[in-house]
């Protein structure tokens, strides 16, 4: 039986680095609520990609769900229904109602030029996601968000180390949130980061993550338990050293890719807006859906397991929203297929991974 490859992997440090940042841990017995470890690893984050502010917090949906609450948005919040299923369940669970507005066919983020038509007179906020790491029309959205007094957070769970117009894609919008998850390009196993340049906001942010509490003492917000504890800080720490190298490589694989499967007939790549991406995912799209799900069958018995990102599209989720058809993300959605991508994946496995979607386009 050959090994399995799964669509990501993440990029871990030596174990020895990790035990080492825990052996504190243990002396001290400091386990979280802001502790040294979380206040490093903000700081790092915060000098690395040199944001004006950060707040850690336990993942990438609680992430959302903060930045909403801080924002203090009720009514209707218009987003993309091609995502992960965290960004709407995140609205739905702040009691705000997700709006969808379709994608653009070719970046596959929401379409800005679609959005108004969706605004009523309930609209509060507009949540764009980056999707796979590849900047929104920023300047489009936020022109509609100042027009009609929206309020903009950006679900950039996929854009860990993007830039965008000369700094970092987390400083645009109101709020960006973004995940640590373990499947992406920077992660503490669970874990998520929510960026303001609002000072005051950032403050805000804080307190809703430790329950509502000013200096501990007073309940003086609508909060929850958003913390990250020193354990998964650490392993963040110590990944932290990797991140450029799992990056870099990446760019390089997803290049790779590109180069090899451009010349296939029937396969297309999603377009990337300005060069701010971090090529942290590699989506195909097949003719059809038949060409789709051959590959994927042809993969998987090679034991390759790539993965459906995003499909179904999140519209036709029928138990939580009514449904709204989306043309352009339902097609997308049934034909798209992120490949294998990541640090340990070797050159020879991509051939192979290009070769079988080769032949089995051919018979
Ligand atoms: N917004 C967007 C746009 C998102 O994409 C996400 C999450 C969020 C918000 C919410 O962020 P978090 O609350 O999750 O921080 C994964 C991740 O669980 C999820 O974080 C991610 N997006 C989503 C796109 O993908 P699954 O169900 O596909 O993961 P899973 O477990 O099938 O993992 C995929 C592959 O990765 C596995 O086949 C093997 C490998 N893997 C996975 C894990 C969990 C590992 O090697 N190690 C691991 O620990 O959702």
């Amino acid at each position: 039986m050959s090994k399995k490859i799964f669509v990501t992997q993440p990029t871990l440090a030596p174990l020895g680095e990790v035990t080492e940042l825990l052996k504190g841990v243990w002396e001290t017995g400091i386990m979280t609520h802001n502790g040294p470890l979380v206040q490093r690893l903000e700081k790092e984050v915060k000098d690395k990609l040199g944001v004006k502010n950060i707040v850690s917090c336990v993942n990438g949906t609680i992430a959302i769900q903060m930045a909403i609450r801080a924002l203090e948005l009720k009514g209707e919040i218009i987003t993309t229904p091609f995502t992960f299923i965290a960004t709407s369940n995140a609205i739905l669970w702040e009691n705000c109602t997700p709006v969808f507005v379709d994608i653009d066919p070719e970046t596959f983020n929401i379409d800005p030029s679609k959005i108004e038509e969706k605004i009523t007179y309930h609209t509060v906020g507009i949540m764009p996601v980056h999707v796979f790491g590849n900047a929104c029309d920023i300047e489009a959205i936020d022109m509609i968000a100042k027009k009609h007094n929206l309020k903009v957070i950006y679900d950039a769970a996929h854009a860990m180390c993007v830039n965008y117009k000369g700094r970092s894609i987390f400083d645009y919008g109101d709020i960006s949130t973004t995940s640590f998850h373990a499947t992406k390009l920077f992660g503490t196993a669970e874990g998520g980061a929510i960026f303001t340049t609002n000072d005051e906001i950032d403050k805000k942010l804080r307190r809703i993550r430790f329950f509502g509490f000013e200096n501990h003492s007073y309940i003086v917000e609508d909060g929850t338990n958003g913390k990250m504890t020193e354990v998964h800080a650490a392993v963040g720490l110590a990944n932290l050293k990797y991140l450029d190298a799992a990056a870099a490589d990446r760019k390089k694989k997803y290049f790779y890719y590109k180069e090899n499967l451009s010349s296939i007939p029937g396969v297309s790549f999603q377009k990337i807006n300005d060069g701010a991406c971090n090529y942290s995912y590699f989506p195909i799209v097949f003719k059809t859906e038949e060409d789709c799900l051959k590959v994927i069958s042809a993969l998987n018995a090679e034991n390759i397991y790539p993965r459906r990102y995003f499909y179904p599209s999140i519209n036709t989720f029928n138990k939580l929203f009514p449904y709204v058809n989306m043309p352009i993300s339902e097609n997308i959605a049934s034909r798209i297929l992120c490949l294998p991508l990541y640090y340990t994946l070797e050159i020879g496995d991509i051939d192979n991974i290009i070769n079988i979607i080769q032949k089995t386009l051919k018979g």
